[in-house]
């Protein structure tokens, strides 16, 4: 996953047919994150990795939600989301779902992503408490509590749904010693990509694909 430089994030909630998800998943993308933020469920999730699997890209989940864990995806991304003003969103539903599938959950393939919400409007921020209005220096140290204190894999700058402000991406790549850089957050072309992918290790595109496939696919290549 450190060598991915775009990924696709699909979300099982929303329709995508045959034709569009085929472009997706031949459109050089490096892996196909599964998760969404609202009306994730059991059932659309298997539904949603069954069709991708008939590709040979990694396929991902992202977790939001244990009641929507599906065996058989190639790794589990666990968020924490460190800026949430609400601890069940840092460690609580995480200790939740240890304590009920601990003995079954296969550890080697889990990610932890630190997890830096900035999009006051998103409904991730809404779902979590998240204080998005942070200052670029307190942007920077939540990535350092992810990356130096917490040793976390993965610092995820979340923008979900707006383009984020790219000298603040700077900043935390800058800072960042160990974690691998995932930006996402309003990308919808090209252009916006290639922003993004400048500053930080791996770019994840979302909404756009169910907007305006064109656009969407044109993304990959900023890093190819
Ligand atoms: C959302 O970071 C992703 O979780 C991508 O954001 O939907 O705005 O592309 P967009």
């Amino acid at each position: 996953m450190k060598s991915w430089r775009h990924v696709f994030k699909l979300d099982p909630d929303r329709e995508m047919d045959e034709r569009s998800l085929d472009a997706v998943c031949m459109s050089g993308t490096d892996a196909i994150m599964v998760g969404g933020s609202s009306g994730v469920t059991y059932e659309n999730t298997v539904d949603l990795l069954s069709r991708v699997r008939r590709y040979e890209l990694p396929c991902v989940q992202e977790v939001s939600d244990m009641e929507a864990i599906v065996p058989g995806f190639d790794l589990y991304l666990i968020p924490m989301v460190l800026n949430s003003s609400d601890p069940s969103w840092i460690v609580g539903h995480q200790q939740q779902a240890i304590d009920r599938f601990g003995y079954m959950i296969p550890w080697e393939l889990l990610v932890t992503e630190g997890y830096i919400v900035l999009n006051p409007d998103s409904t991730v921020a809404q779902l979590t408490g998240a204080n998005a209005k942070l200052e670029r220096s307190g942007i920077v140290a939540y990535a350092q509590v992810a990356d130096k204190l917490m040793s976390l894999p993965v610092v995820y700058l979340e923008y979900s749904g707006i383009f984020g402000d790219m000298e603040t991406v700077r900043a935390v790549q800058h800072e960042l010693t160990g974690a691998q850089l995932i930006y996402g957050g309003g990308i919808k072309d090209l252009h916006t990509a290639k922003q993004a992918a400048a500053v930080s290790d791996t770019i994840v595109v979302g909404n756009i694909i169910y907007e305006d496939l064109a656009q969407a696919l044109q993304t990959v290549g900023a890093v190819k």
